[in-house]
C-alpha cells in the first residue's frame, strides 16, 4: 500500500477558471461530460497533467476541440497538455445504481445523490481531485427526476433539465448533486446585510412532518454565526437533503448539505431528546463549515482538523449557548475519553495533524475532530476570549477564498496575540494523550501545586516533548468555600510549580476545572476529598468529575478486591440527588456510571489486565445497590421530574426526562420493570417510550415489548434502527452475539444500509462484556461481517474495524481470539485499502 506523507506536497501544475459539468442521469449508465478551463501555475514546479479518475469508463477526451487518448490507470490519467491556457473536455460515463461504497455519485432509495468529501469527486469524472485545485462550478443536469439540485443558485430550469452556478471557487470535494422524487419544507432567512436566502429541507414524501425541528436549527445557527461569528450566508439558496444510505453523519456541500436522515429528521413520537439535541448539533456544525471549511479551506488533508477542529468548536459553543453550557462540556468530556482517549492511547494514535496515511478516510477521527477542537478551546483559554476574537476576524479577512494550513492558522494568532506559539504547536504534531500528576505543598499560609506532564512514547515519537498545558483552577477551604475562584496556571515545563499565598488554612485544590486541558489528571486523592468536591465544587465540571472518580474508585475496587460499594460515594450521590437547586439534566449526569470500557481502561492503566465479566459485575451490583440505598428518594424524584403537557425537546424538558429516566432505570430494579411497562404502554414521545424500552430489555422482560415496538414503528426506518440495536445493546453477555447474529437475519436487516449495520453491528461493539466474550463469539460475528461488507462498503468497514483497537489490554486468551479474527480479515482477497490500513495499525 502507498503511504503519502505530509513533507511531500507539491502544488498542482494547474489552475482551473472554470469547471462546466453536464450530467444525464440515468441508474447504470450516467454520463458525465466535464468542460475544464486549465491554465499552467506559476507557483508550481512539476507540469505533469494528472487527473484522478476511478471506476469511470472514458467515452471521449479532447483538449482545445481536438480528441486526445490519454494514459488511464486504475487512478487517474496523464495526458501531455500545452504550455499555455486550454480547455479540457470530457465524456465519462458511471452506474450510480450499482455504487453501494456511497462515495461518488449513488442511488439511495431511488434517488441520486452524491459523496465526494474526501475523494468521491474522483468517481465522477477525471479532475484534480485535491482540496488545493479551487474553481467556480456551473451545473447541468438532465433527468426526468422532478427536483434536481446542485450547489450554489439556480441558473434555469425545463422540463427535464435545471442549471445551477455556483460563483464560489470550491475545490471538487464540496461538489453535490441530488435528483429524486422530494418534497421540501420551505422557510426564508434575511441575513444581517439583508441577502435574502431561500431555505428548503428536502426529503422523501413521507417524512415531511419531521422537517420543522431541523429547519428551526438551521435558522438559530446562521443567525449564532452572525452574532457571534460575524459571518453572514453567501448564496441565495440553502438547500439539506435528507438520504437513507450516507457513510456518516452530514455533508457540508457548498449551499447544497446533505444529511444521514438520521441526523436531521425528527418528530416527537420517533426521535429522542438526545437524537433532537444531535441534530440541532450537526445542521450547526454542517452550516458552520461554510465558512470554516468552504471559504477558508484545506490546502491538502493532511490539514484536516484545520475545518473540523474549529467546526466541531463552533458547534460546541453553539450548542453550550442554546442549552446548558455545563451539560454540554461534561457530555464532550465523557465522549472525548470514551472515543479519542482509547484512540490517543492505543495503536491507532496519530497527532490532531496526521503526516501520513494510506487512506485519508481513516483519519476522520475523534482524535482530528473532537482532540482539533479542544487544542482551539485551549488556544482560546490562553489568549483570551478578545484576543480569539481579534485572531479569528483576521483569519477570515486574510485567508477568505484560499486553502490554507496549520501553519497558516497558528500565524493569526501569532500576528494577531504577539504569542509564540511554537511549543504550542506541539498539539498539532505530537500524538499520545499527557499525563499530568500532582504534589501538594502547605506551609506558612503557602500552598504549591507541583505539576508533572508526561506523555508516552507511541509509534509516531518516541520521545515526548512538554506541553503548553492552560490549568484551571480553584482553591476551597475546609468550610467549601471558596477561597481562590478559577485561576489558570499556564504549564510549558516537564515540571512546574505554583504557589498560592496569604491562605489561612490548607485549601483543598479543584484541579482542571471545565476541563481546560485534554490530559489525563493522575492524582492520588482520598475518597472524602473527592466526596467534598462533589458536595462543594464551584465548577460543575470537576464537581461532576469528582464523583465520576468516586464511581470509578469504588467500581475499581469492587473488580480488584471484591470490596463492598464504597459509602462515600453512595451518601455523595443521595446528596447530590435530593438537591434541588442542581439542574435536573447534571444531576442525571452525575448518577450515570462510568462505561464499562472506561472502567477497562482504568485498570489497564493501573496495570490489571480487565475482566468483562467482573466489570459487567461490578457495574450491575453497584446499579443495584444504590437503587436499594435510594429506595424511598426514588418513586418522588420520579414523579417530580414528570414532564406534562405536548412534548418539547427544549434543553430543560428533556433535563427532566433525562432524570427521570435514570431513576426509572434504579426503580426497575427493585419492581422488576413495572413501573417501565407502564411509562412504555403510556409513552407518547419516543424518550419516554425508547428509556422504558430500555429498563424492559434490562430486567428481561422486554419479549412483549419487542414485539410491540415492532408492530408500532415497522414502517420508519430510523426507528427501526434503534429496535435493532437496544436489543443487542441491552443482551445479557452471553447473549448479545446471538442477538446480533439473529437481527441479522431478520428480514428488515440491510447490510448495504449504514445505519441498520451500525445499528446492529456498531450495537454488538457497545456492549462490552457482550463483545468481548471469552470464547471469541463477538469478535468472531464482527469479523464475519466486516467481511461481507468490505466488498460493498470499504469506508463503513474500516471505521468500525476501530472496534478491535483496545484488544491488546485483554488476556491471553480474548486477545488470540481477537488476533486470529483480525487475521482473518486481513486475509480476505481483495481487502480494500481502507480496512487493510486500520487492521494492520491495530495488529502492530
Ligand atoms: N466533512 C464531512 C465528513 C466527511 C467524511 C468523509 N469520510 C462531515 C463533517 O465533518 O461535517
Ligand atoms: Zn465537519
Amino acid at each position: 500500500q502507498e503511504t503519502i506523507h505530509l513533507s511531500e506536497y507539491t502544488p498542482f501544475g494547474f489552475l482551473i477558471d472554470a469547471v462546466h459539468l453536464t450530467f444525464d442521469l440515468s441508474p447504470n449508465a450516467t454520463r458525465v461530460k466535464s468542460r475544464i478551463d486549465f491554465r499552467p501555475n506559476p507557483d508550481a514546479t512539476d507540469s505533469t497533467f494528472f487527473l484522478h479518475g476511478e471506476k469511470l469508463t472514458l467515452i471521449e477526451a479532447r483538449i482545445d476541440g481536438t480528441p486526445v487518448t490519454p494514459d488511464i490507470t486504475d487512478t487517474g490519467l496523464t495526458c501531455t497538455v500545452p504550455d499555455a491556457p486550454f480547455t479540457w473536455e470530457a465524456e465519462v460515463e458511471i452506474d450510480p445504481a450499482n455504487n453501494t461504497a456511497l462515495e461518488g455519485l449513488y442511488m439511495s432509495g431511488g434517488m441520486y445523490c452524491t459523496q465526494c468529501e474526501a475523494e468521491g469527486f474522483r468517481k465522477i469524472t477525471y479532475y484534480p481531485d485535491r482540496p488545493d485545485v479551487m474553481a467556480t462550478f456551473t451545473v447541468r443536469i438532465n433527468s426526468n427526476m422532478p427536483v434536481l439540485l446542485s450547489n450554489g443558485n439556480p441558473a434555469g430550469e425545463g422540463d427535464g433539465w435545471a442549471e445551477w452556478h455556483d460563483p464560489w471557487p470550491k475545490p471538487a470535494y464540496l461538489f453535490a448533486l441530488v435528483a429524486g422524487h422530494l418534497v421540501n419544507h420551505p422557510d426564508h432567512f434575511t441575513t444581517a446585510s439583508g441577502r435574502e436566502v431561500t431555505l428548503n429541507i428536502w426529503v422523501r414524501e413521507g417524512d415531511a412532518h419531521k422537517c420543522a425541528f431541523g429547519m428551526e436549527a438551521l435558522k438559530r445557527s446562521m443567525t449564532w454565526d452572525e452574532e457571534v461569528y460575524g459571518r453572514e450566508y453567501d448564496l441565495d439558496v440553502f438547500n439539506i437533503v435528507a438520504v437513507d444510505d450516507f457513510n456518516m453523519g452530514a455533508m457540508e456541500n457548498k449551499g447544497l448539505n446533505i444529511f444521514n436522515s438520521a441526523a436531521v429528521l425528527a418528530s416527537p413520537e420517533t426521535a429522542t431528546d438526545g437524537n433532537f439535541e444531535r441534530i440541532e448539533a450537526i445542521i450547526a456544525h454542517e452550516y458552520f463549515h461554510n465558512w470554516t471549511g468552504n471559504r477558508i479551506t484545506c490546502r491538502d488533508w493532511f490539514q484536516l482538523c484545520l475545518k473540523e477542529g474549529l467546526t466541531v468548536f463552533r458547534d460546541a459553543q453553539f450548542t453550550a449557548d442554546m442549552r446548558s453550557a455545563p451539560v454540554k462540556r461534561i457530555g464532550d468530556v465523557i465522549d472525548l475519553r470514551a472515543r479519542q482517549f482509547p484512540e490517543d492511547q492505543g495503536p491507532l494514535s496519530h497527532p490532531v495533524r496526521p503526516d501520513r496515511y494510506q487512506e485519508i478516510n481513516n483519519f476522520y477521527t475523534a482524535t482530528v475532530y473532537e482532540k482539533g477542537a479542544e487544542v482551539i478551546s485551549m488556544l482560546k483559554r490562553l489568549v483570551g476570549d478578545d484576543a480569539y476574537k481579534n485572531a479569528l476576524d483576521l483569519y477570515f479577512d486574510r485567508h477568505d477564498g484560499q486553502a490554507c494550513t496549520i501553519e497558516d492558522w497558528l500565524q493569526v494568532f501569532e500576528d494577531a496575540t504577539e504569542r509564540d506559539l511554537t511549543q504550542f504547536k506541539r498539539w498539532y504534531t505530537q500524538s499520545g494523550t499527557p499525563h499530568l500528576t500532582v504534589a501538594e505543598d502547605w506551609a506558612d499560609g503557602t500552598y504549591t501545586l507541583t505539576f508533572t506532564q508526561s506523555t508516552p512514547p507511541d509509534a509516531n515519537q518516541s520521545d515526548k516533548l512538554p506541553q503548553v498545558l492552560p490549568i484551571a483552577v480553584g482553591l476551597l477551604s475546609p468550610n467549601g468555600d471558596e477561597t481562590v475562584p478559577t485561576t489558570l496556571l499556564e504549564m510549558t515545563e516537564a515540571t512546574q510549580s505554583f504557589t498560592f499565598d496569604g491562605l489561612s488554612s490548607r485549601p483543598v485544590p479543584s484541579i482542571l476545572r471545565d476541563f481546560s486541558a485534554p490530559v489525563v489528571l493522575d492524582r492520588e486523592s482520598s475518597a472524602s476529598e473527592q466526596a467534598f468536591l462533589l458536595a462543594h465544587d464551584t465548577d460543575p465540571f470537576t464537581r461532576w468529575d469528582a464523583g465520576r472518580n468516586l464511581a470509578r474508585d469504588t467500581l475499581i475496587a469492587m473488580v480488584t478486591e471484591g470490596a463492598a460499594p464504597q459509602g462515600a460515594y453512595l451518601d455523595g450521590l443521595a446528596a447530590v440527588l435530593r438537591d434541588t437547586s442542581l439542574d435536573p439534566a447534571y444531576r442525571a449526569l452525575i448518577l450515570a456510571l462510568p462505561s464499562a470500557s472506561e472502567l477497562a481502561q482504568a485498570l489497564d492503566a493501573r496495570g490489571t489486565v480487565p475482566d468483562p465479566d467482573a466489570i459487567h459485575d461490578a457495574q450491575e451490583t453497584l446499579r443495584q445497590t444504590l437503587a436499594e440505598k435510594l429506595q424511598d428518594a426514588l418513586p418522588g424524584l420520579y414523579a417530580a421530574h414528570q414532564v406534562d403537557g405536548p412534548y418539547s425537546p427544549d434543553a430543560a424538558s428533556a433535563g427532566h426526562r433525562s432524570l427521570a429516566n435514570a431513576v426509572l432505570s434504579l426503580i426497575t430494579r427493585l419492581d422488576s420493570g413495572a413501573q417501565a411497562q407502564t411509562q412504555f404502554d403510556g409513552a407518547d414521545n419516543m424518550t419516554q417510550q425508547l428509556a422504558a424500552f430500555g429498563c424492559l430489555l434490562q430486567a428481561k422482560r422486554g419479549e412483549d415489548a419487542i414485539a410491540a415496538f415492532y408492530d408500532q414503528w415497522q414502517a420508519d426506518r430510523l426507528v427501526i434502527d434503534k429496535w435493532f440495536s437496544m436489543q443487542v445493546i441491552f443482551a445479557a453477555p452471553d447473549a448479545a452475539a446471538s442477538t446480533a447474529a439473529a437481527l441479522t437475519r431478520h428480514p428488515d436487516f440491510d447490510v448495504k444500509n449504514p445505519n441498520r449495520f451500525r445499528a446492529t453491528l456498531g450495537g454488538l461493539a457497545m456492549n462490552h462484556a457482550g463483545f468481548h466474550r471469552a470464547d471469541g463469539s463477538g469478535y468472531a460475528l464482527l469479523a464475519d461481517w466486516l467481511i461481507t461488507l468490505d466488498d460493498l462498503n470499504p469506508q463503513t468497514t474500516a471505521r468500525m474495524c476501530a472496534a478491535f483497537q483496545t484488544w491488546a489490554r485483554y488476556d491471553e486468551g480474548r486477545k488470540a481470539h481477537a488476533r486470529a479474527q483480525m487475521e482473518r480479515i486481513l486475509a480476505k482477497p481483495d481487502l480494500s485499502r481502507d480496512t487493510s490500513e486500520m487492521i494492520t495499525r491495530i495488529l502492530k
